[in-house]
């Protein structure tokens, strides 16, 4: 009986993970010059149903910018704005995905905003003009934020059909993600290009 038991479960880890394939991707603009912080993206209707919220991000102030300046959360997630600074700052948004303000403050916000939506959503400070950071909202699992030399690795994808998506803050303002199609196999790493034209490092 524990012998089947054993093997019951040593044949369910093996199915776990023979049964999802890595992305490699590499955001590079129209001329191959590496872009850092893409966000990039897989979606579908299997990976919308597997998306869970996230609640440890946060958006600090330090030093009179936003850290980090993009930050890519699954939609449902809460994301705090604490303020590390000793002058006050109102953090606000006017975008479609999530409109929001956080009234002066100093120290941790009262209560964490929540992203609820998924899209773009750029963030300002009413009262540092040069203050400005972006939400990536999105409806899958499968996510990152590209390194210096402009690459992401998506783990343990589900195999299927996805729409890849990526978006880059130098993008003209208002520009969704852009989209190309991407079979992921059940064992393989795909190593995907995206040249994301019009986008500057
Ligand atoms: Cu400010």
């Amino acid at each position: 009986m524990r012998k089947f038991a054993l093997f019951l479960t040593l044949s369910l880890c093996l199915f776990q993970v023979t049964q999802a394939g890595n992305v490699r991707v590499r955001v590079q603009d129209g001329t191959g010059r590496s872009l850092t912080d893409a966000v990039v993206f897989l979606e579908s209707a299997a990976a919308k149903s597997l998306v869970k919220s996230a609640s440890g991000s946060e958006i600090a102030q330090v030093g009179k910018q936003f850290v980090p300046s993009v930050t890519v959360v699954p939609v449902g997630s809460l994301v705090q704005f604490p303020n590390r600074d000793t002058v006050r700052h109102h953090v606000y948004s006017f975008s479609p995905a999530k409109t929001f303000e956080l009234k002066l403050y100093t120290g941790t916000a009262a209560s964490p905003v929540f992203f609820d939506r998924p899209g773009i959503v750029v963030l300002g400070c009413n009262i540092h003009d040069h203050m400005t950071a972006w939400v990536v909202v999105v409806e899958t699992p499968y996510y990152g934020k590209s390194t210096e030399a402009g690459e992401v690795t998506l783990a343990n994808v589900a195999p299927g059909s996805y729409k890849l998506r990526a978006w880059h803050t130098s993008l003209p303002v208002g520009a969704a993600a852009l989209e190309q199609s991407l079979t992921v196999g059940a064992t393989d790493t795909a190593v995907v290009v995206v040249d994301l034209k019009g986008a500057k490092p």
